[in-house]
């Protein structure tokens, strides 16, 4: 990725308020979107840049620019992005690039997705943990369509009692660091935690007529 400009470019608050600041986007609010108090707010690029800078140095629980199709909206933003080769194997269609952009503390619960992904660290660290799609039995998925591939477990407090078969389970995971790029296999379960303020984009693709 060191040939990306926004390696260099998105660690200026000032750039990316210059490009994108008059812009309205959507932000998620609360401890993450599995949890009750969670919601989403419409507010300005500008607004959502204030607020990362000042839940940096307070407590409050952070907002965060999820799985959004920022480049879509942003030319800007896209032109400083170079799609790695990678996502053209297998022949299949590469989905709309989304960025995963919040200040620390931002968490997205274990969850597995139907493609591949490269999950592309541009600004800061975030912490992954990853469980092979084999494990889905142990891992508690929620039986409601919508949450299907979301696990009823909080990897952050286990509750042992009610989900015993996710407490031993072998993982990997890594701190991915700025400028580098994960691979996660589709249906792979991860959860996504930001250790610093962060900002990623994700690659989504499909082999050639397969739904995986
Ligand atoms: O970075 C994150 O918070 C989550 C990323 C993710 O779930 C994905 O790329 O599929």
């Amino acid at each position: 990725m060191a040939h990306w400009p926004a390696t260099t470019k998105w660690n200026d608050m000032y750039y990316l308020k210059r490009v994108a600041g008059g812009r309205t986007v959507p932000v998620e609010v609360g401890k993450n979107y599995l949890s009750t108090d969670w919601k989403q707010e419409l507010i300005s690029f500008s607004q959502f840049l204030e607020r990362i800078q000042s839940s940096n140095c307070s407590s409050v629980t952070p907002s965060y620019l999820a799985q959004h199709p920022l480049f879509d909206q942003i030319r800007e933003l896209k032109e400083d992005i170079c799609t790695p080769d990678y996502c053209f194997t297998g022949g299949g269609e590469l989905r709309p690039l989304n960025a995963w952009f919040g200040p620390a503390g931002t968490v997205t619960p274990l969850h597995h997705d139907p493609h591949h992904n490269i999950l592309a660290q541009v600004v800061g660290k975030k912490y992954v943990r990853l469980y092979p799609a084999s494990l889905s039995e142990e891992l508690y998925p929620y039986s409601e369509t919508m949450l299907c591939n979301s696990s009823q477990v909080d990897l952050d407090n286990i509750n042992e009692k009610e989900f015993p078969k996710a407490v031993e389970l072998e993982f990997v995971d890594c701190i991915l660091e700025e400028g580098e790029m994960l691979y996660i296999p589709p249906k792979w379960w991860h959860y996504v935690r930001s250790l610093t303020t962060s900002f990623s984009v994700s690659f989504w693709w499909s082999n050639n007529g397969g739904s995986s």
